[in-house]
């Protein structure tokens, strides 16, 4: 793959500079990021091909007004060549300011999104996931809406005024306009956002979501997102998220904090010490 380092940036904001405040569940400092990416265009048009073929039959409709393929990468095997793209990797986990890997529960791994007057768009929310890339794969021109809007103060405010059915007000909202050859990575966990609705035209996107390979179990994935979400057996991905926990998440959090303590320990020595 052709790597283009430094990316192109069109747009970055930082979390405070989203949120206002600094916040405690989080696993990087990066609010959200848009760059140019360097994948293979023809690879993107076959996993759109791919997509558009299979939607009939495996994209659904049913929280949050979002038609999304889910665990796409189980139909679509070309995306495992992104997933498993090291230059990738390596690429978000800069922009993160921490190492990332790919999110691991097959059901929300990858999806890909179909928006448009009839598919809807989606509807205010917080991620379940830490990060995600949102890789357009084609927007029509002309499009009217489509773009991300980020709600620039805490999300329980937020969400909680959306439930009682007032607007957000456009004061407090940034918008990202999203471009075709450019990626969106969003740390979005905590960060209400949604898509503004799409009056006309429509676009397909390849969701890829990542977590932090130190703090894996900084996660936001209630089971009811997981329960609304999926068209697995529910044995399975109860089981998955279970194998998840016991060999991934509990350890790196056992690890994460026996150094804590050690740290702190050291710290009470050295002011004891001195
Ligand atoms: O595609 C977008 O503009 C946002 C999508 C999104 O928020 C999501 O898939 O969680
Ligand atoms: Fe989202």
């Amino acid at each position: 793959m052709n790597i283009q380092y430094p990316p192109t940036i069109l747009n970055y904001m930082s979390r405070e500079d989203i949120v206002g405040h600094s916040t405690a569940w989080k696993v990087s400092d990066l609010g959200a990021v848009q760059y140019k990416h360097n994948y293979d265009p023809s690879l993107l048009a076959v996993i759109e091909e791919k997509a558009l073929k299979l939607k009939e039959e495996h994209a659904f409709k049913k929280h949050l007004d979002l038609t999304f393929i889910t665990g796409a990468d189980r139909f679509i095997p070309e995306i495992k060549e992104l997933i498993n793209d090291q230059s990738r990797l390596n690429r978000v986990s800069d922009f993160a300011g921490t190492k990332l890997e790919q999110y691991p529960l097959s059901i929300v791994g990858t999806t890909v999104t179909f928006m448009g007057p009839e598919d809807g768009s989606v509807d205010w929310h917080c991620d379940g996931v830490p990060l995600t890339e949102l890789i357009p794969l084609s927007i029509s021109d002309p499009i009217e809406g489509g773009h991300l809007e980020i709600y620039m103060n805490n999300c329980e405010v937020g969400k909680s005024q959306v439930d009682e059915g007032k607007a957000i007000s456009s004061k407090d909202i940034v918008t990202l306009d999203h471009r075709e050859g450019y990626s969106t990575l969003g740390h979005f966990l905590g960060v209400l956002h949604r898509t503004a609705p799409i009056k006309f035209g429509n676009r397909v996107t390849l969701v890829m979501n990542l977590r932090s390979v130190a703090k894996p179990f900084v996660d936001d994935n209630r089971f009811f997102y997981l329960a609304a979400d999926n068209d697995h057996d529910e044995s399975d991905w109860i089981e998955e998220m279970i194998r998840d926990v016991r060999e991934k998440q509990l350890p790196a959090y056992r690890k994460f904090e026996a150094e804590r303590m050690m740290k702190t320990k050291a710290s009470e020595l050295s002011k004891r010490m001195s």
